[in-house]
Formats: C-alpha cells, sequence, structure tokens
C-alpha cells in the first residue's frame, strides 16, 4: 500500500488546460482569497444578476467567537437577487436555451428524457405558479420526499423562485423521519411521487408520506397539501407483477396530481427578489444529541460557493457532460447535481436507478452512452463495484472520462488506486472532496489540474477556507500532527444556523472550540502539508455515507419493551466503510433470542430508515462503565472487532464485564 510517499502528478494534458493549471498558481489563488475575500468573492459574484447590488466595502461579515456575541455569518448584506434566475434566466439570456441542462437516465435503460435550459424554466415557473396557488408565499417552507425525477428539480427550482424554503427528505427514510422533519419545520406542502424502482424494488413513496402526514398530524402539525408525480405507470417496469397490486390513496381535500395541477398553468412566473442572506434551503443532518437538526443555507453566499468550487473542482468545462451519482436528498446532490452545475450552465446526467441494475457495468455503461467527462460517486459505490472484479469496467471505453470525484467518507487507497488505475486509466485525476452538509461545498479537495495526489489524502484547503487542527486543548498544531479539524474564517457557502434554534448552532459547532467552527472530524497533517481526514471525533457513525449518531439509534433500541439498555458503536465494514454494532442488556427476566434481534432491526428500519439497520445485535448482560456510569465505548468498539487488547480499565465499576462481551460475540 502507498504511503505518504506515493505521489501521482496530473495528466499533463488535463494540467495545461484547467483552470488552476500548477501549484503555484493554486497557492496564489489561495492567498489572495484568504486575504481579501472580498476581492476574491467580488470577482465571482460579477458574473451574477443581483437586482440590488452588493457593496464591496461590506462583502462579509462575522462573529466566530460566543465570548464575544451570537455566532452570525453574512455574505452581501442588503444585496438582493433570485438564484433561480440566475441558473435559467440569466444562463438563457446568454444563449444557452437549447442547451442540455439535464440528461435523465431512468432505473430502466429504456427509460430516458433530456431536458433544455429554456424548456426547465417553464416547468419551474409553471410549478412556481401552482405552489403560489396552493398558498405557498416567500419563506414558507416545502418538504419533499421524491425519487430522482426530473419534477425534483423542477419543483426545487420552482420553490427558490418565489422564495419558498425547501426541505428535502432522502426517500430512503422511514415515515416516522420524514413526520419528524415536517413537524420540524412546520411544512405548508409535500412533494412526492406514488413510488420509484429501485432495481427490481417497488417503493411505494405515497404510502409513506400517508403515514408521515398522519404522523405529523399525531405530533401538532397539519400539512396542508400533498402534490403527487404521477411516476410508475410511465416507466418499464422490471417486474410487471409488482405494477398489479401497486396502488395509491388520494385523499380529496389534500392530495393533488402533479400533471393534473401543471396542466393549466401559465409557463411564466417573475421571480420574488430575496435578499442575500434569505434562507434557500434546509437540510437535515444527524445530531450527536439525537434529534436531528436543520441545517439552514441562505441565497447569495451559497450561489458563489457552490458554482465556483463546481466549476473548478471539476474543471468543468463548456461541452462537458458531467455525473453526479448522488440522491438530490442528501447534500451532494443540492450542491453538485442541481446548483453548483446550473449555475455554471453545465449540462448534467441525473441517474434514477442503482449501480447493479440491470447489471453492475450501469455506471461505466451509463459514462460511454452520454460521453460523461466528470464522474462524482462515494467510497462505499466504488468499493462494492471493485468486488466484481476488472471486466464490467473493461467492457467499456470510457475515454471520456477526464476527472474522478469522491465524497462521502474517507477513501482507502485500496479503493482510490482500483478508481485512479482501471476507471480512470491513470489519465484521470481524482479529487477526494472532503466536505459536510454544514460546510454547503467542498473544503478540503485536491484541484485536479495542479494538485499532486496522495491517495487517502483530501489535502488542501479549497479558495477562501483556513483549516487549522487543534489539540484538545484548543492549541493550535503546527506543522505534522493530529488533531481537530477547525475552520477559522467563514466561506460564503457555510451554514448559517440550525432551523429555529440558533442556540443548538452554536452549542453544535462553536463551543468546542471559541472562535472556531468545529467540524466534528479528526485529521492528520503530513510532513508535505497534505491533509488526512481520519473520521469522527464525536458519537458519529458513516454508513455508506449516511451519517448517524449513536445516540439516535441507541434510543430507538431502548423504545423495546424487552430492552433495558443499548450501546451502539460502529465497525468496520469493507463495502459500507463503517457498519451498526449494537449491545444489548434485555429486562430482567427476559431473554435474548433470535426474535429480539429480528424485532429490534425492524424497529430501526422503521424508525430511521433501511440504511441505518444494525449488522450486530449483540447480548450483553452488562455495559462496561466507569464508576461514574459512563459507557466505555472504546472497550465495546474492541469488542466488535475481537480485539482482546482493550488497553486500561481500571475504572471499570466491574471490569469482569470485558470478558463476558468477548465471550457472548455472536
Ligand atoms: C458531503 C457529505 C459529512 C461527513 C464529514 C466526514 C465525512 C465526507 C469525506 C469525509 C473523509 C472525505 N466525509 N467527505 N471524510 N473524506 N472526502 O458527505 O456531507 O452527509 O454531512 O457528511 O462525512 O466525516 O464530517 P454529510
Amino acid at each position: 500500500m502507498p504511503s505518504d510517499k506515493s505521489i501521482f502528478q496530473p495528466d499533463q494534458k488535463l494540467a495545461r488546460s484547467a483552470y488552476v493549471s500548477t501549484f503555484q498558481q493554486y497557492e496564489e489563488s489561495y492567498k489572495e482569497s484568504i486575504e481579501h475575500p472580498e476581492n476574491f468573492w467580488g470577482n465571482v459574484a460579477k458574473q451574477f444578476h443581483w437586482e440590488t447590488p452588493y457593496d464591496l466595502s461590506n462583502f462579509n461579515s462575522f462573529n466566530f467567537d460566543i465570548s464575544k456575541g451570537p455566532i452570525s455569518i453574512k455574505w452581501m448584506e442588503g444585496a438582493s437577487t433570485n438564484i433561480c434566475y440566475n441558473l435559467l434566466d440569466r444562463n438563457i439570456k446568454n444563449g444557452h436555451g437549447d442547451k442540455i441542462a439535464f440528461f435523465w437516465e431512468g432505473n430502466h435503460p429504456d427509460d430516458y428524457s433530456r431536458l433544455t435550459y429554456r424548456k426547465l424554466l417553464e416547468e419551474v415557473c409553471r410549478f412556481a405558479n401552482v405552489l403560489k396557488q396552493h398558498g405557498i408565499n416567500k419563506g414558507d417552507r416545502v418538504s419533499f420526499y421524491m425519487p430522482m425525477v426530473m419534477e425534483l428539480p423542477i419543483a426545487m427550482l420552482a420553490c427558490a423562485r418565489i422564495g419558498a424554503v425547501h426541505s428535502i427528505v432522502f426517500a430512503g427514510f422511514s415515515s416516522d423521519s420524514l413526520a419528524e422533519r415536517m413537524n420540524d419545520c412546520k411544512a405548508k406542502l409535500l412533494i412526492t411521487a406514488d413510488g420509484a424502482w429501485r432495481g427490481e424494488k417497488l417503493l411505494n413513496l405515497k404510502k409513506i408520506c400517508d403515514q408521515a402526514l398522519d404522523k405529523a398530524e399525531e405530533l401538532g402539525h397539519h400539512v396542508e397539501t400533498c402534490i403527487v408525480v404521477s411516476h410508475i405507470k410511465r416507466v418499464t417496469a422490471p417486474k410487471e407483477e409488482l405494477v398489479d397490486d401497486f396502488s395509491v390513496d388520494m385523499r380529496d381535500d389534500r392530495d393533488f396530481w402533479w400533471h393534473d395541477e401543471m396542466e393549466d398553468a401559465e409557463p411564466s412566473c417573475y421571480p420574488e427578489w430575496v435578499a442575500a442572506e434569505d434562507p434557500l434551503f434546509m437540510l437535515y443532518t444527524s445530531g450527536s444529541t439525537g434529534k436531528p437538526k436543520g441545517v439552514l443555507h441562505t441565497t447569495g453566499g451559497y450561489l458563489l460557493y457552490a458554482s465556483t468550487t463546481f466549476k473548478i473542482v471539476f474543471d468543468y468545462k463548456p461541452n462537458d457532460v458531467y455525473w453526479c451519482t448522488a440522491d438530490i436528498g442528501w447534500i451532494t446532490g443540492h450542491t453538485y447535481v442541481l446548483y453548483g452545475p446550473l449555475a455554471n450552465g453545465a449540462t448534467s446526467v441525473m441517474f434514477e436507478g442503482t449501480p447493479f441494475y440491470p447489471d453492475n457495468d450501469r455506471y461505466w455503461a451509463v459514462i460511454d452512452k452520454y460521453k460523461v467527462s466528470q464522474f462524482y460517486t462515494a467510497p462505499t459505490a466504488i468499493r462494492s463495484l471493485m468486488k466484481f472484479g476488472d471486466s464490467p469496467v473493461l467492457k467499456h471505453s470510457l475515454e471520456t472520462l477526464k476527472v474522478l470525484g469522491s465524497v462521502g467518507e474517507p477513501i482507502n487507497p485500496e479503493a482510490w488506486l482500483w478508481y485512479y488505475k482501471i476507471v480512470g486509466k491513470e489519465r484521470c485525476s481524482i479529487v477526494d472532496t472532503f466536505w459536510q452538509t454544514e460546510t454547503g461545498g467542498h473544503v478540503i479537495t485536491p484541484l485536479p489540474g495542479a494538485t499532486p495526489m496522495k491517495p487517502g489524502s483530501a489535502s488542501f484547503p479549497f479558495f477562501g477556507v483556513k483549516p487549522m487542527l487543534l489539540d484538545e486543548g484548543g492549541k493550535e498544531i503546527q506543522g505534522e500532527g493530529e488533531g481537530y479539524l477547525v475552520f477559522s474564517q467563514p466561506w460564503p457557502g457555510m451554514m448559517r444556523t440550525v432551523y429555529n434554534d440558533h442556540k443548538r448552532f452554536e452549542s453544535t459547532y462553536f463551543s468546542k472550540f471559541p472562535g472556531y467552527y468545529c467540524t466534528g472530524d479528526g485529521a492528520r497533517r503530513d510532513a508535505d502539508g497534505y491533509l488526512w481526514i481520519t473520521g469522527r471525533v464525536d458519537d458519529m457513525l458513516n454508513v455508506s455515507g449516511h451519517l448517524m449518531s449513536t445516540a439516535e439509534v441507541e434510543a430507538v433500541l431502548t423504545e423495546h419493551t424487552r430492552v433495558s439498555e443499548a450501546a451502539v458503536v460502529s465497525r468496520p465494514h469493507p463495502v459500507k466503510g463503517e457498519c451498526l454494532y449494537c449491545f444489548i442488556t434485555p429486562n430482567q427476566n427476559e431473554v435474548f433470542d433470535k426474535k429480539l434481534v429480528d424485532e429490534l432491526k425492524v424497529l430501526v428500519r422503521e424508525r430511521i430508515g433501511p440504511f441505518a439497520q444494525p449488522d450486530v445485535i449483540q447480548n450483553a448482560p452488562g455495559l462496561p462503565k466507569t464508576r461514574s456510569g459512563k459507557i466505555m465505548r472504546r472497550v465495546l468498539r474492541k469488542v466488535a472487532v475481537n480485539d482482546r487488547d482493550v488497553g486500561d480499565i481500571s475504572t471499570l465499576a466491574d471490569e469482569a464485564i470485558v470478558d463476558q462481551l468477548f465471550a457472548n460475540r455472536p
């Protein structure tokens, strides 16, 4: 395996034509971006339309130090704009009306379509008018529970056009999760589809929404309207027989079909000019105390940051075709399927399906079909495809590829090398992009024409981002070393608050080290200054790129009437990166049996979602607790990997528990 010493230089041809083509150029621009953010971002802002102009002398202001007052981050205060106008109308005015915005590729290879910028604008305006008819005004929240169909970006942009705030819930979450999120943001309207295929599996999304709408009602919140896209009838069914049993209930007073509503809607809609700091969207992310946080992003700064990172990190050029495989339900889909590409007038592929259907070469087939030049996916997908060997990849030419992206978790060097050699033919740059829902866009990443690559290292900060490593005491680690990854100044795309809970925003991100935004990740800096993300330092797990907290899973497990206590730790997993390993203490006089294990797995799926299902649930007659009652999680992590080298356990109230736990491993 390569060490810090193995460095891969960007391909010469790629470097020559890249926006940033040498490391020296990167360093110079970086310096400017840190020392004079108003010049750097002011230059970026010039290409966009501002209905009320920004003031360069007052371009940004912030306070990162709670001891000096409330945390606040502002860019271009006083300016007004509309992001939808900038993504669509502006590009059309610049002569790109007939350019393809999206190639849509369905779950089944026979289903595909395309949408130009002009047509997209027309559809967005129609739906914006539909939203208005249903009483949606500036500032209202609209929830989404959608598959990857064209109506999803259309409806998001329609929200942006009228100043409504979209709140997308990934359509793999359970009805409980959806209800909780709709209640938290007090959504007025929900947009969904009747159903969707994932490979050969048929999902009834409307049914999940019906349950969620009822549950929101129980929580005391009434969602007035639900708009439903009729999707199943228009696509090819991998299994006909499943369609025969498929049905949806529509409630007269609440549910409307998308196509009925769109029929008479006007194809034009004047954009609502909003302040640069008005909210654009919120997106929920797991919190270490259990309850999800509505991460709030605003308009002006997010536009600058999404567009610049997209252009520079993927080196997107006007004739390229770009493909990000992320679901729009995650931040990667927001910034790099929708906002970043459209802000650059790009042509993208939007994919509804899975990498394994109809065969495990689907990704490679789609790359050749659309002549994709930039491909952006997650390490978990790369690892799951590596399992099938090289031949599914080698069946396709992949000659149009130039940049390969990775996101969601650290990429292990073995997967990196496979991606680089087999997929990228040692000619493509790999951009290992580190960022978070909270950061809005890439914050640590190589640049494809400029940064010599080290497999597994996210390398250097993007423009405007100032990372630091701190030790436990908050002292800065200079040079080589490992510590907490923090940022000391804001960049335009970072979150502004937790929706309706600014205190939680401050305590989660700014209280550990006053004066710094704390990522919750650890990182190491090597002798060459490269940053290596070492993973979460809080009680968070990253399963296939989905972040969740141990606390939220534990809360679900202990809901079961037969369970007294539960502790969850992460265990390394060859494909998923990490998986959930759960310790369960049953109530007195209860037995630990297969029935209990099965019920707990179902419970977690129902409460959180299928992606959270535990891999292992083990019987723990007792948990390793210190005398002060704290669970010693590092011991549980050792049990999970069967490593007897548990270290010092002298502070445990009962050391004998440890042997018992090893003996009980399933
Ligand atoms: C974009 C996204 C954020 C967490 C983050 C970190 C992990 C993401 C990474 C990475 C190492 C990378 N993470 N990208 N770790 N290298 N290139 O994934 O957002 O869902 O909020 O997750 O994911 O732990 O803190 P989000």
